[in-house]
C-alpha cells in the first residue's frame, strides 16, 4: 500500500510518511487484541488503575514532545496542543480511579438472591477523527481500558502522528501488549474493518454525521455496541441583559477555536434585536484582535486548517457577494490559512447558517423574545453544544431546558469538561462519552440468580 505523507498545514511541508494498515493487518491486530483480552479483564482492579496512573504519567513526561508533533501534523496553535496533551493525561488519570468502583448490585429477589457484574464488553475499535486527535483519542481509550477492554484505535488518516506515539507511550508505561494497538490507515479500509469484524464488540466513533450513519447501518448488521459524537451548528444565544461586553469577548473563541473545526463551535450568534448593533460594534474588535499565524509560536490563538481540500470547502461558504461584516486577518504564503469571518446580515437558508460549516465562518442573526430564540436555535437537525448569555436566572434555566442540545454553558463558552457527561441530540450522536457513567457504555450488565432455598 502507498504511505500516506502528512502534510503541515501551516507551510505545506511533508512532516512524515506513515505506512498505512491493511485490512489483513488490521485482522492480525484484532487477533492479538482478542489474544490479549482475558488477561487483561484479569488484571486485578487495583493493578489496573496503577497502569493507567502510570500510562498518565508517561504522557505527562512526553507533554511538550506530542504537542510538536501536534503543532507540526495538525496546524494546532502549541499552547492549545499543549493542552490537548494534557487533556488526554488528565482524563487517563480521572479514569484510573475507575477500575476499582465497577460494583456490581446485590438484589433481593424471593428464592435466593441476585448479584450484577459489570463485565467488559470486549474489544474496542476507537475511529477517531482530525480535529482534535489527541483528547478525542483519550475520551474512548481511558474508560474502555479503564473497564477491562482491549483498544484498538484508528486515527484519522490525515492526522495520525500523536496517536501512533501514544501507542508507544502506553507499552512504556507497562501495558502489556495487544491491550491498546493503533493502526493508521484509512477509513473506508480500516475503520471499515473495525465495524465489520465479529471480534470488535463496540465501535466509538467520532466524526460526521454522514460518515456516522454508514458505521451505524454496518453495526445493526452485528447489533454491536456503538457510541457517536458526530457533527454541530451550536448556536449561542445573547439575551439584552446579559454582560455584553463579556459575550462579544468570547464570541471569537467559542466560534474559532482550532480554526472553527471544532463540532462545538458556536457557529451561528443569536443576538436579541434591540442590542444587535452594539454586539457587533463590540464584537468586530475582538474578531480583528485574534492572533491567526505560525502554529508554533506561543502567541498564536488561531492557525490554519487543515488541508487545501477543507479550506476550499470553508471558502464554499461565503462566496462573492457574500455579506461579510468584518473579518480578521492571515498570514500570506505557503498554508491553509482562512481568515476568522463575521456573516451578518444572514438570511435563515443561507447554508452558513444552516449547515456545519467546521472552518472560522459565524453568521450572526437576530431575534424578537425568549420564544423566537428557542426557536431558532432548536431549527436543525443538530444538538451538541451552545452557549446563553442572560443575567436572569430563571430565563438560564428555562432556555437551557428547552434548547434541545447535548452541552449548554450560561454565561460561558465552555465545551468539554471530562468530570461531566458529553454528547449530542438529534443528528450530533447517540450515548454520552465522559462523566462518572463512562464506564457503562464499556460494560454489560450480568445478572445472576443464586438459590438459597433447598
Ligand atoms: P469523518 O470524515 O467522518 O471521519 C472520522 C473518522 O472516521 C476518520 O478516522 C475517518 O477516516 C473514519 N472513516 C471514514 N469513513 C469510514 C468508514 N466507512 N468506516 C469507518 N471509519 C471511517 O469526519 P472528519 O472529517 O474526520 O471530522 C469532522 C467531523 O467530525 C465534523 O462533522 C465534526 O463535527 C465531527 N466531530 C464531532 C465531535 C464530537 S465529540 N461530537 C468531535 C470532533 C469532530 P479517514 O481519516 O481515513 O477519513
Amino acid at each position: 500500500m502507498p504511505v500516506f505523507t502528512v502534510l503541515n498545514p501551516a507551510t505545506e511541508q511533508p512532516v512524515a510518511d506513515v505506512e498505512p494498515t491493511s485490512a489483513e493487518a488490521a485482522d492480525a491486530a484484532i487477533a492479538r487484541a482478542v489474544g490479549a483480552q482475558a488477561a487483561w479483564r484479569n488484571v486485578a482492579p487495583g493493578e489496573r488503575a496503577a497502569l493507567l496512573r502510570s500510562f498518565a504519567g508517561v504522557v505527562d513526561a512526553h507533554i511538550e514532545e506530542l504537542a510538536l508533533l501536534e503543532v507540526a501534523g495538525s496546524g494546532h496553535p502549541v499552547g492549545q496542543a499543549r493542552w490537548e496533551a494534557g487533556n488526554l493525561r488528565d482524563v487517563l488519570r480521572y479514569y484510573s480511579a475507575a477500575p476499582e468502583r465497577l460494583c456490581g448490585k446485590q438484589i433481593p429477589v424471593p428464592g435466593g438472591l441476585d448479584i450484577t457484574f459489570q463485565e467488559p464488553v470486549g474489544v474496542v475499535g476507537l475511529i477517531v477523527p482530525w480535529n482534535f486527535p489527541m483528547p478525542i483519542l483519550g475520551w474512548g481509550l481511558a474508560p474502555a481500558l479503564a473497564a477491562g477492554n482491549p483498544v484498538l484505535a484508528k486515527p484519522a488518516e490525515r492526522t495520525p502522528l500523536t496517536a501512533i506515539r501514544i501507542g508507544e507511550l502506553a507499552l512504556e508505561a507497562g501495558l502489556p501488549e495487544g491491550v491498546f494497538q493503533v493502526l493508521p490507515g484509512k477509513g473506508s479500509v480500516v475503520g471499515q474493518r473495525l465495524v465489520d469484524h465479529p471480534y470488535v464488540r463496540k465501535i466509538v466513533f467520532t466524526g460526521s454525521s454522514e460518515v456516522g450513519r454508514e458505521i451505524m447501518a454496518g453495526c445493526a448488521r452485528q447489533v454491536k455496541r456503538l457510541t457517536m459524537e458526530l457533527g454541530g451548528k451550536s448556536a449561542n444565544i445573547v439575551f439584552a441583559d446579559c454582560d455584553l461586553e463579556r459575550a462579544a469577548a468570547t464570541a471569537p473563541v467559542a466560534a474559532f477555536d482550532n480554526a472553527g473545526q471544532d463540532c462545538c463551535a458556536r457557529s451561528r450568534i443569536l443576538v436579541q434585536r434591540s442590542v444587535l448593533d452594539r454586539f457587533l460594534e463590540l464584537l468586530e474588535p475582538a474578531v480583528k484582535a485574534v492572533a491567526v499565524g505560525d502554529p508554533a509560536s506561543a502567541d498564536t490563538e488561531m492557525g490554519p486548517l487543515i488541508s487545501a481540500e477543507h479550506r476550499a470547502r470553508v471558502a464554499s461558504y461565503v462566496p462573492d457577494g457574500a455579506p461579510v461584516a468584518f473579518r480578521g486577518s492571515t498570514p500570506a504564503g505557503a498554508g491553509y490559512w482562512y481568515p476568522p469571518t463575521v456573516l451578518a446580515p444572514v438570511s435563515l437558508d443561507d447554508p452558513a447558517y444552516t449547515e456545519e460549516v467546521f472552518g472560522p465562518v459565524v453568521a450572526v442573526v437576530p431575534f424578537d423574545d425568549e420564544a423566537d430564540a428557542v426557536a431558532m436555535a432548536n431549527d436543525t437537525p443538530y444538538g451538541l453544544s451552545g452557549s446563553l448569555w442572560t443575567r436572569d436566572v430563571g430565563r438560564a434555566i428555562r432556555v437551557a431546558r428547552a434548547v434541545e442540545t447535548g452541552n449548554l454553558s450560561v454565561n460561558s463558552h465552555a465545551s468539554v469538561r471530562y468530570w461531566t457527561p458529553f454528547g449530542g441530540f438529534k443528528q450530533s450522536g447517540l450515548g454520552r462519552e465522559l462523566g462518572p457513567d463512562a464506564l457503562d457504555a464499556f460494560t454489560e450488565t450480568k445478572n445472576v440468580f443464586i438459590a438459597t432455598e433447598l
